[in-house]
């Protein structure tokens, strides 16, 4: 008996070792390898007879450079037999491929898994895939990416290209920061000053030549990123982080305080609230995924500045309002409202988690890792929360111990390993197996990113890091397997020219520094 079970143990072992050799990232929950292989003619194109899901089809051969005349068949099944949203189960057993999922999510996550698995397969033989049968279901259903393209602007090409690695990883959100202190980055057609001259100026730069993406790029990259199924959350920061649309558009600025100059809004004018609510009106159109990101973070860096302002002054006097927290609750809330009336729902980092805004129309970003007590009021208050904390997500954190561009904190950094062990190494079982903690993400912000280079250089490999975090449990976490499969990812990252940090030859490409380190900033 106890034989028997060894020998189960060791089936199951060897079957897993070898399943991870496959290659994909991330790992799926489950994954039977069969003694078969599925040749697909080489000159073979996909095709599915499925017409409603022709395009993900299409993406699959636009990804592997696929033009041929032979047609090789996916089948495409809708079924409720494989249950929950991103599920799917892929099998390519003799000479058929399929796909079963319940849902759309579920379909193009099969996709991505058989665009790997031919990925992989082009190293030695093109035309031979491996026969198997792949369950697997998402461990979180957010799985996002943040790019803060104010600090500086990369362009249409760097978040194309940014969108397609994150498909081909199964991250399914993309977190656009779009305005801050040094920058506003998308067109508002009723305030064009925003950009004309919200949009000079960078970190590094604060008389570059105005950058940001008009309205028809949005419409460009929203249309891309839904290709690839992906959700992009526009984020419009406020009532902080407001300096650039303040410098554009002063009369609506909070006033100034020394280091923070024109920081806020103004949240005793009325006036303020219709200039902000136009402003989502247009956002609203051109983001049709219904989700708006208010910001909410640092106000603290200049609230100062409302002690000396008499609209703030007036308005607390009439709610009777004993501190500016309250005034700053009252702005959110009131943006909040704006937001939801457009039917939409609203995002914000984790501060606002103290002004109560309605639980049913709000999702919260936990970014301030050593603010456990904000995570844990959110999940009382019943907000469906997003892990996103300073360690180990925030990807303008060095890598590595030699690096020295980027932040720490306290000596801490954020290597891909704390990453692909993220949350489970981070936090209770009870806070990441809360039904209020929807998913994961990883930020980029880019105080210390003007390049594409170094912006490559942070992001990669990371990203596969993220994406494990996000996708697989940790039962089936292994930093051997990881590894494995993540030095074969290096290599498609080389073919693809991106100019990656190597974890297994930290002198590959050395470190990108575009900016001269400065002292280590601590908040
Ligand atoms: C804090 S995270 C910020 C950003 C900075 C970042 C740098 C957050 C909501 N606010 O404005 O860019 O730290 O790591």
């Amino acid at each position: 008996m106890k034989k028997y079970f060894l020998l189960i143990a060791l089936f199951a072992f060897y079957n897993t070792l070898n399943a991870q050799n496959l290659n994909l990232i991330p790992y799926p929950q489950q994954v039977k390898q069969l003694k078969t292989t599925l040749r697909i003619k080489p000159e073979s194109m996909f095709f599915t007879k499925n017409s409603q899901y022709k395009n993900e089809v299409l993406y699959l051969n636009g990804q592997l450079g696929l033009a041929g005349k032979g047609r090789q068949e996916i089948r495409i099944v809708i079924t409720k037999d494989i249950e929950g949203i991103g599920a799917y189960r892929l099998s390519t057993v003799s000479n058929k491929i399929a796909i079963m999922a319940a849902e759309r999510e579920g379909v193009f996550n099969g996709v991505t898994t058989l665009l790997q698995l031919c990925r992989s397969a082009k190293a030695e033989d093109s035309r031979i895939l491996p026969g198997l049968i792949i369950n697997d279901k998402p461990r979180y259903q957010w799985r996002g990416f943040m790019l803060d393209e104010s600090r500086h602007f990369f362009g249409m090409a760097a978040v194309k290209n940014i969108l397609n690695w994150m498909a081909f990883y199964k991250l399914n959100r993309f977190h656009w920061h779009l305005t801050d202190a040094q920058g506003w980055r998308i067109e508002i057609k009723k305030y064009p000053w925003l950009t004309k001259i919200g949009g000079i100026g960078n970190f590094t730069d604060s008389t570059a030549a105005a950058r940001y993406y008009t309205q028809k790029e949005i419409k460009e990259i929203v249309a891309y990123a839904k290709r690839r199924h992906i959700e992009i959350v526009p984020e419009i920061d406020m009532p902080g982080h407001a300096t650039a649309a303040n410098k554009a558009y002063p009369k609506y600025s909070g006033g100034k305080v020394k280091g923070y100059d024109d920081f806020t809004f103004n949240p005793g004018k009325e006036e303020t609230y219709q200039f902000l609510t136009n402003i989502l009106k247009e956002l609203k159109v051109l983001f049709p995924d219904g989700r708006i990101h208010i910001g909410g973070d640092e106000v603290a860096l200049g609230i100062k500045a409302w002690d000396n302002n008499t609209d703030v002054k007036k308005l607390m006097e009439k709610k009777g309002y004993t501190d500016h927290q309250q005034a700053e609750a009252y702005f959110l809330r009131r943006i909040a409202d704006s937001v939801i009336k457009l039917k939409n729902k609203v995002m914000c980092w984790d501060e606002a988690v103290a002004a109560n805004l309605p639980v049913n129309h709000v999702l919260v970003n936990w970014w301030r890792q050593n603010k456990p007590e904000v995570l844990q009021e959110a999940i009382t208050k019943g907000y469906p929360i997003i892990l996103s904390p300073r360690l180990p997500m925030y990807f303008d954190f060095v890598q590595d111990s030699t690096h020295i561009s980027g932040r720490k904190w306290d000596g801490h950094y954020n290597t891909y390993l704390d990453v692909y062990h993220f949350p489970e190494n981070d936090l209770t079982a009870d806070v990441y197996q809360s039904k209020n903690v929807i998913g994961v993400q990883a930020n980029l912000w880019t105080e210390t990113v003007a390049s594409q280079k170094r912006l490559d250089y942070l992001l990669f490999p990371r990203i596969a890091a993220v994406a494990e975090s996000g996708w697989t449990f940790d039962a089936t976490k292994n930093d051997d397997l990881f590894n494995a499969r993540l030095k074969a990812h290096l290599n498609y990252y080389k073919n693809a020219g991106i100019y990656y940090f190597d974890p297994f030859n930290p002198s590959f490409h050395k470190e990108a520094v575009d900016v001269a380190p400065k002292p280590v900033i601590k908040d």
